[in-house]
């Protein structure tokens, strides 16, 4: 219908996205990316991505740190934690994540156990974000024999921690099941039983807890090549509601693995792809960041990557 030239016209002119200069880190392969908001500071911590030539696998042995306050520009510190920190591991310095509580920082992080076999997660401490942290038990938190809901023996790996408002912690982590338990207060042992969680459709891993007014969201890697999914629930005990997709498959790159934060009122989804790999293979991983932003219902729109 040709429009009336004396009526106003309603032109929706598209915004552009924020454009974070994706992937951040170009010196080193970062994956597995867990970000920890601390003040005016964002801490990222990563996974190293450096396998030997030739070989195809997550070779990855210390875990990078980087801080920005304007999520634009990062500067790296000294690597603050490696397997060599957990005396009872052999390798695989793969997911972590870094909590907060009571001036004191918290480490979970999956690696390789050395005489139990499989994966296992470790908890390790500091007074700062950027370390050095020590292991803070002398022995894995969750190790294989724990945890019985597969036959396989890497479903401990992935883990995500939070605090609830009432002070209680909590541990998810897992792979091919989602596993959750209760923290102590001293965050360092569990406190209580270790339940898996049934009602996440095509769960892989890499489970994220963050929270919105009075929804918490679960999100997490599904199938393979991975998508993120997520689900919503108000209570860190579930049930959780199944929601949907919110990331589609991260170039080139068989995993996608998530974290969430809320930075100076804007919401992020940070990540990895595999677009600066020059090796074709999954195992050259980059972090990339882009924004995250929420429906009238709390429900989450799907994440839109970027590139530089
Ligand atoms: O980086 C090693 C593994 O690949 C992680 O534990 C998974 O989440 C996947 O990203």
């Amino acid at each position: 219908t040709p429009g009336n030239p004396d009526q106003p016209v309603n032109v929706t002119v598209p915004t552009p996205l924020p454009v974070y200069g994706n992937p951040i880190i170009r010196d080193k392969y970062t994956a597995d990316p867990a970000a920890l908001v601390v003040g005016n500071t964002v801490y990222l911590y990563t996974g190293h991505d450096n396998p030997p030539p030739g070989k195809e696998w997550y070779f990855m042995k210390q875990w990078l740190c980087y801080s920005s306050q304007d999520m634009v520009h990062w500067t790296e510190h000294p690597s603050p934690l490696n397997v060599q920190a957990f005396a009872w591991a052999k390798a695989d310095a793969w997911a972590s994540q870094v909590i907060a509580r009571d001036g004191k920082y918290y480490w979970y992080a999956a690696v390789e156990h050395g005489s139990i076999g499989g994966k296992a997660i470790g908890v390790a401490v500091s007074d700062s974000p950027t370390g050095p942290f020590k292991d803070a038990r002398g022995s894995a938190l969750v190790t294989n024999d724990m945890t019985t809901a597969t036959k396989i023996s890497w479903d401990d790996i992935d883990p995500t921690a939070y605090i609830d408002e009432k002070g209680q912690a909590y541990l998810y982590w897992g792979n091919t099941v989602c596993y959750w338990a209760k923290l102590k207060p001293n965050m360092t042992e569990l406190d209580g039983p270790i339940h898996p969680i049934t009602t996440l459709p095509r769960f892989t891993e890499a489970p994220w807890l963050h929270k919105r007014k009075d929804w918490y969201y679960l999100s997490y890697a599904t199938e393979f090549p991975e998508k993120i999914a997520y689900a919503m629930s108000r209570s860190l005990e579930g049930p959780w509601e199944y929601k949907g997709i919110l990331n589609e498959v991260a170039g080139n790159s068989n995993t996608n693995h998530q974290s969430i934060i809320e930075f100076n009122k804007q919401w992020y989804f940070i990540y990895h792809n595999g677009t600066v790999n020059t090796h074709g293979s999954s195992f050259h991983r980059s972090v990339c960041i882009d924004r995250l932003y929420y429906n009238k219902n709390g429900t989450l729109k799907r994440v839109q990557m970027t590139t530089e």
